[in-house]
């Protein structure tokens, strides 16, 4: 294996990138996200450790959101009494008599899920030390987090003294989620500390050992910082070996997390960081096994697509089922920790394809969260379930109403919670994608059946019979820059699959689960009537399209707005929407992102006959400013469908780059999940074009960018795994 084409590096510190680099240098088991902040800190940095369902509603704060909890990366080292520390290179104390950085690299080794930083320094006494700093957060017991620090005495006999602390004082970007009196403690070596969310209740328990040569002292000197210290004296090219295991538990796994964590913490000790580490390993190789796609003849896109799949698994929960997905993952506090449609129609098919019970955990968090959607649909006056648009813990509807002030103080009123509907589709879609690839019957009877049917009855009773139609007003599309419109091509085409898809399914479960079947029609109240209207809707819906065109129209009045030619504005760092103002664009004809090519993604021929999708496509390609992180990778896979490879290769480099590269400015905020996971859909549905036959059979119909000389995936299909090799000019191996 190429290690090169398993890593992001750094080479030399950069102080101004520090913020994206801590997002993408992020460490995570499905339980935990760790940003890849320093250990000693840094001046302005923003580190962030994010457990999956501990939120919590602050005073002031519009809506809950995922808690920073305390974190647990402090590690300090002085040389010869010299701090060891990067500062921003305008700050004068790079000079002598303080320590100076003489080299600096930071590698995320993707294979192993390490995050390795190594640095020369020379303290102000003039000696030399090698510093390596390594840390994971184990995938085989997602409790704990290992981190080692080696020092090497370069040159000269230096003295290193080490504190490792768990530092209390954190915030979300200033808002406190904790109670004050958190309780730590810190005896032999070993420190730990409890901590309450305020509204929430929430409690977390963390717990460190320093494991060391050299003899460790716990001080309590700081309330809401433990520490353990200890120092060496080294001689020249002598190496020092200091281990600090953590151990984190939460309310929400045990009912005293202190305790646990100390438990926990004491036989990870015993099994020691190198034993640790080696788990962590066997388990990521396994994953890898199963998730890794190759891309040869295309190095860049190759690590890309490595980072994009690495985030996707970091962040995907292995065990839980009440937790799930949001938009930034758990890498940063963007979009304060909320699910959106992001999870189920692009984090959700890697998994599915890769990682099913990866997928099925996924869903059966919307399947408990089924009660908050069937409050929303009632309080807006609807039957069944309604899921909202942001979504947290308690399944309720979290999206904040509005915006947080400008600098001049006003706010813009949020309507996606309102309008957003289609979310709950997307929901069913998602939940009867997995059954096709997994064939898991049991989950549709008992779980996915009920999602996907109580979201068709909330459609029943939420379109309205008008113009002798069906029409869904006050809508907002995928594309949000054009709010509340009526009859978006995009929603009422996919109520129509929902609906055709909820009565295949009850015809599935009245032929193949009957029990099953007779609960959800009664507790459901899947009445003849019902059904009937179910299947007018579906003949009668209002479906926007141009005769004349042969396009489909993305909402009735959208052409009649001002056209503005998208191209025109390249090279662009920001999207069109924000060059032309929000009050002016909205009244455009610009698309924030994938909507009828969305549409065309999702359904492909379904939608219409080949010649209509490149019509589709040659209209809204030039409308849309790519303006969210989801749409290039969804044009990628539609653009190499219609075999327009320059195009879809385009945006696929720049779907793979989004976090990389940081090419929209954000990633400071966390990784973009659905960026992630549409960059693995636009490979294996768009350029390798992989199908399942009407006969059930899995099929390929490839059409790779010309440089890439081959491209290898498995997937698991029905239960059996399927190995596909499919090499330029386009020619497939046979199945595994
Ligand atoms: O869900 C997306 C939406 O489609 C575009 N705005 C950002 C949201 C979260 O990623």
């Amino acid at each position: 294996m190429k290690r090169r084409l398993w890593s992001i590096r750094e080479h030399g510190f950069v102080p101004d990138k520090q913020l994206h680099h801590e997002t993408i240098f992020t460490i995570g088991n499905g339980y935990l996200g760790t940003r890849g902040s320093f250990e000693e800190g840094f001046e302005g940095d923003t580190p962030a450790t994010l457990l999956h369902g501990i939120y919590d509603h602050a005073p002031n704060v519009l809506v809950p959101e995922l808690v920073n909890i305390p974190n647990w990366l402090p590690i300090g080292i002085t040389v010869d009494g010299t701090p060891f520390k990067l500062i921003t290179k305008t700050t004068d104390t790079l000079r002598p008599p303080h320590g100076y950085v003489l080299g600096y690299e930071r590698e995320l080794h993707l294979d192993e899920a390490v995050l390795r930083r190594e640095i020369l320094f020379r303290a102000a006494s003039g000696n030399i030390v090698r510093l390596i700093f390594d840390r994971i957060a184990s995938l085989d017991n997602p409790h704990i987090l290992a981190q080692r620090v080696r020092v090497i005495a370069v040159d000269g006999n230096p003295t290193v003294e080490l504190t490792a602390a768990l530092d209390g004082q954190v915030t979300n970007a200033g808002v406190a989620h904790w109670l004050p009196n958190m309780h730590v403690q810190a005896a032999g070596n070993t420190i730990g500390l409890e901590a309450t969310t305020q509204q929430s209740g929430y409690i977390v328990g963390l717990a460190s050992t320093l494991l060391c040569a050299s003899p460790v002292t716990a001080s309590l000197t700081d309330n809401l910082r433990p520490t353990l210290s200890t120092s060496v004296k080294l001689q020249q090219e002598q190496e020092a070996v200091f281990d600090k295991i953590t151990c984190i538990y939460s309310s929400r796994d045990v009912d005293a997390p202190l305790q646990a964590a100390a438990e926990n913490l004491a036989n990870a000790a015993q099994l020691g960081y190198d034993a640790l580490y080696k788990a962590h390993v066997r388990e990521w190789a396994q994953y890898w096994d199963r998730s890794d796609i190759t891309i040869e003849g295309d190095d860049a896109c190759q690590v890309a697509i490595r980072f994009t799949t690495y985030h996707v698994l970091i962040t995907a929960p292995r065990t839980d089922e009440n937790v799930s997905i949001g938009a930034k993952t758990l890498s940063g506090l963007g979009y304060k920790g909320h699910v959106f449609w992001d999870t189920e129609l692009f984090a959700l098919p890697p998994m599915t394809l890769t990682q099913p019970h990866l997928a099925r955990n996924l869903l059966m968090y919307r399947y408990h969260r089924l009660s908050g959607a069937r409050h929303k649909a009632k309080a807006n006056g609807y039957e069944g379930a309604m899921f909202p648009w942001e979504s947290t813990d308690t399944g309720e509807e979290t999206t904040p109403q509005w915006s947080d002030p400008e600098p001049d103080g006003t706010r813009i009123r949020i309507w996606t919670g309102d309008s957003e509907q289609h979310i709950s589709t997307d929901v069913a879609y998602g939940a009867w994608q997995y059954w096709q690839w997994t064939g898991d019957n049991e989950f549709l009877a008992r779980y996915g059946a009920e999602l996907i049917l109580d979201t068709a009855v909330f459609w029943g009773s939420r379109v309205e019979e008008k113009n002798e139609r069906y029409e869904i007003s006050q809508q907002i599309g995928p594309d949000e820059y054009h709010e509340n419109i009526d009859n978006s091509v995009f929603t009422n085409r996919m109520v129509v699959w929902h609906l055709e898809t909820a009565l295949h399914l009850l015809d599935w479960l009245r032929a193949n689960a009957t029990t099953d079947y007779e609960r959800l029609v009664n507790e459901l109240d899947l009445s003849d009537t019902r059904l009937n209207r179910w299947r007018d809707i579906i003949t009668r819906m209002y479906i926007p399209f141009d005769e004349t065109k042969q396009i489909h129209v993305q909402f009735p009045g959208f052409f009649d707005m001002e056209y503005i030619p998208v191209p025109n504005y390249q090279p662009r760092t920001t999207s069109v929407q924000a060059i032309l103002g929000h009050s002016r664009s909205i009244q455009t004809q610009v698309i924030k992102q994938a909507d009828v090519v969305m549409l065309m993604a999702l359904l492909g021929e379904q939608l219409a006959p080949l010649d209509v999708l490149r019509n589709n496509w040659d209209t809204y390609y030039p409308r849309t400013d790519h303006g969210s992180s989801l749409s290039p990778a969804t044009h990628a896979w539609v653009g190499a469908r219609l075999g327009l490879m320059d195009e879809a290769y385009d945006m696929f480099y720049h779907a793979a780059h989004i976090d990389l590269e940081d090419n929209k400015g954000n990633v400071k905020d966390g990784i973009h999940a659905a960026a992630c996971g549409g960059v693995f859909q636009a490979v294996l549905f768009g350029f390798c074009g992989l199908h399942i036959r009407e006969d059930g059979t899995l099929a390929i119909d490839a059409r790779l960018p010309e440089h890439w000389r081959r491209v290898r995936f498995s997937v698991n299909y029905r239960g059996q795994r399927y190995t596909f090799d499919v090499q330029n000019p386009v020619l497939v191996s046979p199945m595994a």
